[in-house]
This record gives C-alpha cells, sequence and structure tokens, in this order.
C-alpha cells in the first residue's frame, strides 16, 4: 500500500496507529520488520499465467488490488477461506480467480449475483462474494443487483466504482459523473442526454431486503481503513446469516483517467466522494415475515426417476452398454416429437445409470418450424451437450438429412424418416437406414407415434439403451392409454422394421453400406 496521500493532521489516535504501519521503512540498518505480508487468501504464486508470478495483471495505482488485499485480509481474519466461493465478473477484475485462492466461479457479463444466488442457495453454509466493475453491475447487470437485493439473498457484493469501463478502454458507464469525459462521451457527460450517474447504493437501499449498505472510497489511508472496516462487516453479516450485504468501493483508475496513482487517489476524495457521498446507508437485520414452508420433496421423486426405475427392474439395469459414449443428433419439424424423443432417450440412459444430456435447439413456430436436439448417453461424465459430430443422426425429414448428414462421424449411422433416400443424396462414409416411420405409425393409429418408430429403429439398430427401459418410460410418461398402446406398437414395430432389413439384407446406398 502507498503512503503517498497525506492524511489529515487531526488523524491522531486509532487511524494514525494504522497509518504509521505503513512509513516507508529505514532498510539501511536492517531494522525493517515486513508487517504487511501477503493473506494466505492469495495464491503464493500467481501461476495461472506465467509471466505474473508474484504480481497482478491490475495497472499500477488501481484500486482492484486494495480492494483484493483487503478481502483477502477480512477472509483470512474472520477464518473463512475455506468456505469462500468467489464469483468474478467480466471487467478488469475477470481474473480475479488468478488471486484468490478460495472456490472461484467466473461468470457472464452483470449476471454475477444470479450466480452468486444460486451458489449460496445449494451451499447456504458458503460464504459467497459477489465482486463486480460499475459497468458490470450498474449497467449489463441492473436487473441481476437490484433483484439480489430485493430479495435478500445472503451474500455478499463488493461493487467497484471507477466511474468508467475500465477493461474496453473508458466508456461511459452508468456511473460516469457529470461532466466527466470519456470515450463515449468526449464533450463530458451531459445529463440532457446521457442521464444522471447512478447511485446504486443509495438505489439499493430503497429496498426492503438489504441487511448492510455501504460507501467507502479507496482514496487516502484514512478511508482504506474504513474501507476495510466495512468489508469486514459485510463478511460477518454474510456469515451470522443476516442477510444481503453492499459494499460500493469508489476507486482510482489512473490508466483510464490519464492520471499518475497519486493524483487518481485524490481524484476520488475530491472529485468522486462528492457525487458518490460516502456513508452507511443500511444496517439492520430485515425483518422477515414468517410464511409457510412449501412442502419438500426429494429431487427424485419430482423428476419421477430413481423409485420406478427400481420397481422396474432387471432388464434395464442389466443392459450391456457396448459404447463408451454415444452422441445421437434427432432432427426435423417442430410437431414431430423430436425434442421429445430425445428426453425420452436421456430418461432411459439414466434409468441405465448412464450420464446423459439433451440441448435442444428449435425456432420461434410452434409447429413446421425447424428443431434438433443433442443427445449424448456416456459411462463417464459428459464435458459438453453439444453435439457437432453424432454417431447417430435420426433424420425426421429430408430437410434435416441434407442439413445434417454431413456432420455425422465416418462409420456412424443415420436413421431416416422416409422409404428412400432422395435420388440426389449421397453419404458414402455412413450407413444409412430408410425406415418408413411416418406410414407405419399412420397405419397404427396415429401419425404423432412416428417418433416412437423411430426410437424402436434406434434402439434395434444401435442397442444402446433397453427396449425394456423404453418401455417403462412410456409407461411412466405417456398418461392416455389408447396414445400409450399405439406408442408401444409403434416402439415394436420399429425394432421388427430393423430386424427384417437385416434379415433381407437390405441395400440403401450403391456402395453397399445398407
Ligand atoms: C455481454 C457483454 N457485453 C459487453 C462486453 C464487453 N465488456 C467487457 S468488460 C466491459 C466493461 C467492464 O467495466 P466495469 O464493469 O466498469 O469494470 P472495470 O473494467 O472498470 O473494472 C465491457 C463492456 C462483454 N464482455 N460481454
Ligand atoms: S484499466 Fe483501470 S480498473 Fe482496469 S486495471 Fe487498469 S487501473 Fe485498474
Amino acid at each position: 500500500m502507498a503512503n503517498e496521500i497525506v492524511t489529515e493532521p487531526e488523524s491522531k489516535s486509532k487511524v494514525e496507529t494504522e497509518v504509521k504501519l505503513e512509513v516507508t521503512p529505514d532498510l539501511s540498518n536492517n531494522a525493517y520488520e515486513p508487517i504487511h505480508s501477503r493473506s494466505s487468501v492469495f495464491y503464493d504464486l500467481y501461476e495461472r499465467k506465467s509471466e505474473l508470478k508474484h504480481q497482478t495483471h491490475y495497472c499500477p495505482g488501481c484500486g482492484h488490488g486494495v480492494a483484493h488485499k483487503l478481502i483477502a485480509e477480512a477472509l483470512q481474519d474472520l477464518g473463512l477461506q475455506e468456505r469462500t466461493i468467489f464469483v468474478s465478473p467480466v471487467g478488469c477484475s475477470v481474473f480475479a480467480y488468478y488471486y484468490f485462492d478460495v472456490g472461484n466461479v467466473q461468470v457472464a457479463h452483470g449476471r454475477a449475483p444470479a450466480a452468486a444466488t444460486a451458489i449460496k442457495r445449494s451451499g447456504p453454509d458458503k460464504i459467497v462474494i459477489s465482486y463486480q466493475g460499475d459497468g458490470d453491475l450498474a449497467a449489463i447487470g441492473t436487473a441481476e443487483i437490484v433483484h439480489a437485493a430485493n430479495r435478500g439473498e445472503k451474500i455478499t457484493v463488493f461493487f467497484v466504482n471507477n466511474a468508467i469501463y475500465g477493461m474496453t478502454g473508458g466508456q461511459m458507464a452508468p456511473t460516469t459523473m457529470v461532466g466527466q469525459k470519456s470515450t463515449t462521451s468526449p464533450w463530458g457527460r451531459r445529463p440532457s442526454n446521457e442521464g444522471f450517474p447512478i447511485h446504486m447504493a443509495e438505489l439499493l437501499a430503497a429496498l426492503e431486503a438489504p441487511a448492510y449498505i455501504e460507501r467507502v472510497a479507496l482514496s487516502d489511508n484514512k478511508n482504506i481503513m474504513k474501507a476495510r472496516r466495512a468489508i469486514r462487516k459485510a463478511l460477518e453479516i454474510q456469515r451470522d446469516g443476516l442477510g444481503f450485504s453492499f459494499v460500493e468501493i469508489l476507486s482510482p483508475c489512473p490508466t483510464i483517467w490519464g492520471k499518475d496513482p497519486i493524483e487518481a487517489r485524490r481524484w476520488v476524495l475530491e472529485k468522486m466522494t462528492p457525487t458518490f457521498p460516502l456513508n452507511v446507508f443500511r444496517d439492520r437485520k430485515p425483518e422477515m415475515p414468517v410464511c409457510s414452508e412449501p412442502p419438500q420433496r426429494p429431487v427424485a421423486e419430482v423428476l419421477e426417476i430413481a423409485p420406478k426405475a427400481e420397481a422396474h427392474d432387471d432388464s434395464t439395469a442389466k443392459h450391456a452398454h457396448r459404447f463408451r459414449d454415444v452422441k445421437i443428433k434427432i432432427a426435423g419439424f417442430g410437431g414431430q416429437g423430436v425434442l421429445l424423443l430425445g428426453q425420452l432417450l436421456i430418461e432411459m440412459g439414466m434409468r441405465e445409470g448412464l450420464e446423459v444430456s439433451w440441448l435442444p435447439s428449435y425456432g420461434p413456430e410452434m409447429r413446421s418450424g425447424s428443431a434438433h436436439c443433442h443427445v449424448c448417453l456416456s459411462k463417464e461424465r459428459i464435458g459438453s451437450p453439444l453435439v457437432s459430430h453424432p454417431d447417430v443422426l435420426v433424420a425426421m425429414n429430408e430437410f434435416s438429412l441434407r442439413k445434417f448428414a454431413h456432420e455425422i462421424v465416418s462409420g456412424g449411422v443415420v436413421l431416416y424418416n422416409g422409404e428412400s433416400l432422395p435420388a440426389d443424396f449421397y453419404a458414402p462414409e455412413v450407413q444409412v437406414v430408410c425406415i418408413p416411420a411416418a406410414e407405419i405409425a399412420d397405419k397404427l393409429g396415429s401419425t404423432k407415434a412416428t417418433n416412437m418408430v423411430m426410437m424402436g429403429a434406434l434402439l434395434e439398430e444401435t442397442e444402446c439403451l433397453a427396449p425394456g427401459t423404453a418401455l417403462s418410460v412410456l409407461e411412466d410418461k405417456v398418461k392416455k392409454l389408447d396414445l400409450l398402446e399405439i406408442d408401444r406398437k409403434a416402439l415394436a414395430a420399429g425394432r421388427l422394421f430393423i430386424d427384417e432389413q437385416a434379415h433381407i439384407g437390405a441395400i440403401s446406398q450403391p456402395d453397399g453400406f445398407a
């Protein structure tokens, strides 16, 4: 910490005691005893970026470094390091996880309070910190912060207000002050055109739920000590489960402001604090009316998975999966049951103890727009649900066949809902099976069951999942008995079709691939 800003002459007593620690030591007689050692909450070595082993990526004099230090020391002193999850934003502090030896999550621009909400709710004993710049929090993430505060989420938000977008080169932020120049307000902010600066602390203090809101400034040692206390208090409030705590930290950005570090600190005090007064805006335990809790049911019960899977026994669990993973793309028109077919497959996969994922993609049209979904079935954890190169393509129409056939891995399978391939279609390295699924379903009583015919064909052709599992899933999911009966028959018909194809050795393509 620098000691250049002159503290007020009246700052005797406690504050001065603390300030004294920062007087440049006399190293000539080896009398120097380091007091400001690195907090154990920081990594010993910043290894994530090889060229920055001992220093941060922040510019000299940047307030982020000071804010990090105060937070790290508070976590250390309060013994919270092991319980802490730090949510870093998009902005200059995007790499906070380079430095803090705690749980780290880096989220999309402005979304930190939403991510922090999810983390805190799923781990109420964790100390969850949302650390955000003013562009991040007060511009793109306005909704997230307002609603997290309004819900009284028991998280702590550190809001670093440097009155500008730092990372992207100095555009106007919601906190840019009247008359302040930026790359997007080179004439200086004009309220008549750009509006007034937003006062986030005051704005959030208008809400019922927050427990603690304070604005501090990293302008000089005295105020840095106040910031230190505010940061501690905010974390203590979270530790004690009292509610939402928020500290707005006015912070120097020498680089964008075009000032040296000392001038920049002075500027915080002289120019920012008149616009953003330092104050404790809220410090009370919010009163929450007692409400009756909704009945809690285990997730497995809500999803109707675990118990029923056991009830439907044997063939399902025992099915031999002769693969490490299978990637399937199912494509067609909206209304053909494309997405549902994918959902049924992953439900089956779960019942058979596989890792599964399902990623839908569809247009705005409810019917007849194109729709497809990506399905992964795997014995191992799935890295990404996106299927760029499927092992199997289920093409419910010609459009999908033409659109996705080239993506299939060599030796993969296409199951095409059609009597024969279009004359000009040629896919030499994949196995194509044409199934007149719509026709079969129609004869069984409902064209809606086309997707079930395709499911039967898929199960028989690839043997990726057990038909018994398919039946048990259908029994649970299809509530109308007459439809269930048609679906059962459709499933069987799809399997039979593939069996018969194999029997007669049908050829769909000139090169010998069936
Ligand atoms: C969705 C989205 N929009 C815009 C950007 C570009 N962007 C990256 S950082 C940033 C501004 C960050 O400024 P601030 O939150 O004030 O943090 P600082 O860099 O000053 O610490 C912007 C606009 C982005 N990465 N993502
Ligand atoms: S641009 Fe500003 S906020 Fe970003 S690291 Fe540099 S001084 Fe800090």
